[in-house]
This record gives C-alpha cells, structure tokens and sequence, in this order.
C-alpha cells in the first residue's frame, strides 16, 4: 500500500490487525479481542480516563503531573505505581524498556526471567508485551488514576493493542517523534504507517464511544531543539493522528531555558494545533499541552537537580501546560529509585499548586517570541505540504529526505542531521547552522542576527562551540555555554 495521509478503512485495519497480532510472541492470544477489549473499556471509571481528566485540567487552567516509572517485574512495577500515587502523581506512566521498544520480546523475556530469578532490575522498563493484557490489567487495577504507555517504539502497534485492551486510555508516540530520535535505521515511511494502524485503533474505540488520548513525544532529542522544529513535527502528528480518528490529543514540548522562549513555545502550540486541525476540517477536537521538565543533561548534585526540577515546574505552571513530565534527582546516575521519584513528584506538585492562579503576563517580548515561533512553523507546515503535493504523511518523509525538517543531534539516517542549534543572548534557542532546512532567508537573517549579538557580547567568533558549549551548561549551572574568564 502506497503512503497516505488517509484514514484506513475498517477492512484495512482489520486485515492489517490480523498480521500484527501474529507477532504476538507466545502465538496467539485469547484476550486480545476487540469486543472483549471495548467490553473493559467501557467499564473504565471516568477518574481513570486519561482523556476525561485532561480535559477537567485544561478547564480549569491547572497543571497536572506525571512521572516516568518502570521496571521489569510486574508486582515490583505495581508496588512502584502505587508508590507514586501516594507521592501525588496525577497520572500514571508505564515506561517500557529497550527490548521491547525494538520489538524483541524473546530479548525481554529472558531479562525477565533473569530480572525475577535474581531479585533486581534488569531491563530499564515494564515489558508490557510480555506481561500481556492479563498482566497489564493487573496493573491498571491497581491504581486509581489513569495509566499511558511510554517508549519510543517505531512499531508499537501491538504493544497498542495490548494496553488499550487492558484499560490503558493514553498511548506516547507518533511515527515521526518515536523515530528520528529513537532509531537508526528505520525508513520513516515504515514508523508513519505503523503509528497510522496505533491511531486508527485508537479511532476504533472512539467511534463505539471510548475516549482515549494520544500523546506525540515533543521534545525528540531532548536538547536544545528549537521550537519550531518540535512544534512542527507535534503538529503533522496532530494532523496524522486525527485522520486516523483519534479526538483527544496532547501535543508536547521540551524545556528550552528561557523562561518567555518556554511560554510562547506552549502557547503557540497550542493555538497553532488548533488552527491546523480547524484547517483542515477536523471538528471536535480535545487538545491539551504537556510540559516536560529539562530534558537535557542535569547536574550530578541532588540539590541542584531538585532546584532544576522546581524551575522547570514554574515555567510549566506560567505557562499553563495542562501536564507536566517530572524528573529526578537521579537523572544524571540513570533510572530512579521509586524515593527518588515519589521526590520529584512532590516538588513538582508543590510548585503547580503554588502557582496556579498566576499565568505569564502578555508582554512584547512575549507576543514577540509567539508570532516568531508561529511564522517559522507555518513556513515549516508549508514546505512539507508542497514537498508532498498536498499530502502530510508524504511531505514528512520527503521534507526529511530532503533536511528541510531537520532534527538536531537525532541518532536517525533518515534525518539530515545538517542544522545546529545555539543560544541567542537572551538564552533563547536559535539556530546557528541551517543545513537545507526550510526557512526563508527573512527568517533565516533573524536568527544569525540573534546568535552574533550573543557571539558579539562574548566577544568570540560565530562557531560550533557555541553549540557544544550550550549541551553542557544547564548541567553546570548557566543557561547560555559562555566563555569563561
Ligand atoms: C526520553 C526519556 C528519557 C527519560 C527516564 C530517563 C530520562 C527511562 C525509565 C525512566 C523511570 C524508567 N526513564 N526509563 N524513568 N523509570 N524505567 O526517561 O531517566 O529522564
């Protein structure tokens, strides 16, 4: 079948859903029925769907939290849940380890297995494809908040089908934001039709009357991604997504650093989802924000990391993101203690609840940054639309090809990997080398403007330190990588 950006027929679905199911590592399985499945479902408190409850937040202008958790055993990854439900946790994550991201479940068993025979973790995540739809309802039975899948699976559709069926309500990903970051060789044709079948199931349930939020992963690499970039891949997902017929929809966003960079980012996301999915005559649509805490390298200390923690759930709280993802402590060791992040939970909590009232005053700086970020994103949308002749799911994989979307540092072949990003004086993030990605040079002349007036204030030629010196400093406590001395 040829790439489109088109709703796949039930009959499609279904054949495909046949194949997909076969992958199924112990053959076939009984629970994975859709009727059983939407039986579940329909059984779901509404305090436990994800969607109901981001749609209350959003309402009412508050800033919700969740955490990234999981390990390998299901008891121990149950005992972990509830701890971080009782730590304050919103919203809880099942992170899913490295094997089964990749599709390797026999790979996963054995670290099961291995993880239960020794007592200790040995995967980084929750295999929940192993665990199968009896043991992820477990899990959800367990908890009284909802649940979402986390990853980075190019081809997570039958890791979609188990957890829908066991009354997970939200699904992290999209055929873009869980390649190009998390992939080397995986053709983004190949991860945008799987990611088509993951939504189409998703607006499966929705046309019998199950709501179920879908969540793209924007921050990509995680550092120092300009706005534009992410905000644009959020938005064909957005657009993606919708055709398949899902309705409730988050669109994500890294911490960058600059405190009105951060709210012009997440407002302008939102407003520009909105604009694109009205656009293009998706009705009915549910958008809400996540925020993720800095998701570049932290500083080893524990109190400096709990001071980065805070900062990032202020800027979240101003910027009136419905969701925020925490971090920890331990983010510069590697995965957390449930303490650790029961920890980060708390402080996240304490700083949305603190701020709630207050949203980011207008300002010209701040009109200033939104109209920049918007205009580069609908200069971006544009560019991928002609490049695919009118078709979103086309225009990606060849604006790709072609580096006129180009994500910084992505381990992907089939990203460019041509544009670097730098700080402008104010800590905003600019783009320093441009590779082809699809600016205008209007645009373009602003952003070199912006870097020499910072290479200009630190008295140093305009070049690629600028960069690496601005991966390192948030983790040693500066926002912009100056020079020293
Ligand atoms: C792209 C996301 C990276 C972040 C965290 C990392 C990092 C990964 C787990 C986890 C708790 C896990 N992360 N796996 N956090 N439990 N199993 O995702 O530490 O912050």
């Amino acid at each position: 079948m040829r790439l489109q950006n088109k709703k796949l027929s039930e009959k499609e679905f279904l054949q495909i859903r046949e194949e997909v199911l076969k992958t199924w590592v112990t053959g076939s399985n009984p629970d994975l029925d859709l009727d059983k499945a939407l039986a579940y479902l329909k059984k779901v408190p509404e305090h436990k769907n994800f969607a109901l409850k981001l749609n209350k937040a959003k309402a009412e202008g508050v800033t919700l939290v969740q955490p990234r958790a999981g390990v390998p055993e299901l008891d121990e990854h149950i005992k972990l849940l509830q701890y971080l439900e009782k730590s304050g946790a919103d919203f809880l994550p099942s992170t899913i380890d490295s094997y089964s991201r990749q599709n390797r479940f026999s790979e996963a068993q054995k670290g099961l297995d291995e993880s239960v025979k020794i007592q200790r973790a040995l995967l980084n995540g929750f295999p929940a494809v192993n665990h199968g739809v009896q043991g992820c309802k477990k899990v959800f039975e367990a908890i009284n908040v909802p649940i979402e899948a986390r990853h980075g699976t190019p081809d997570a559709r039958l890791l979609s089908e188990i957890i829908h069926a066991a009354g997970w309500t939200s699904n992290e990903g999209g055929g873009i934001s869980y390649n190009i970051p998390y992939a080397k060789q995986i053709p983004l044709d190949v991860s945008i039709r799987n990611w088509q079948y993951c939504d189409r199931l998703v607006g499966y349930y929705e046309e019998r009357g199950i709501k179920i939020n879908r969540e793209p992963f924007g921050p990509l690499t995680g550092t120092i991604c300009p706005p534009c970039i992410s905000n644009t891949v959020m938005i064909i997902e957005a657009l993606l997504a919708a055709e398949q017929g899902v309705k409730n929809i988050t669109v994500g966003y890294g911490m960058g650093g600059n405190l009105v960079q951060d709210v012009a980012a997440i407002k302008s996301l939102s407003e520009q989802t909105k604009h694109y999915l009205d656009k293009y005559g998706y009705k009915n649509m549910e958008i809400s924000t996540v925020f993720h805490q800095w998701m570049g390298g932290f500083p080893a200390d524990e109190s400096e990391a709990m001071a980065l923690i805070s900062y990032s759930s202020s800027v979240a709280a101003f910027s009136k993101a419905t969701k925020l993802i925490s971090k920890t402590t331990h983010e510069s060791i590697g995965i957390p203690t449930k303490e650790a992040n029961g920890l980060g939970i708390k402080a996240s909590k304490f700083i949305v609840n603190m701020l709630k009232d207050q949203e980011m005053v207008d300002s010209p700086a701040l009109t200033r940054e939104i109209n920049q970020i918007k205009k580069e994103v609908s200069c971006l949308l544009d560019m991928v639309l002609k490049v695919g002749e009118g078709d979103l799911a086309v225009g990606a994989v060849k604006a790709f090809e072609q580096g006129l979307i180009d994500v910084p540092f992505a381990p992907s072949k089939y990203n460019a990997g041509k544009i670097l990003p730098a700080r402008d004086n104010d800590g905003m993030i600019r783009i320093l080398e441009f590779g082809n990605l699809g600016l205008t040079e209007e645009i373009k002349y602003f952003h070199r403007k912006k870097i020499q007036e910072r290479a200009k204030k630190e008295n140093r030629e305009i070049s690629f330190q600028l960069t690496v010196d601005d991966v390192y400093s948030v983790s040693q406590g500066k926002l912009i990588g100056r020079p020293k001395g």
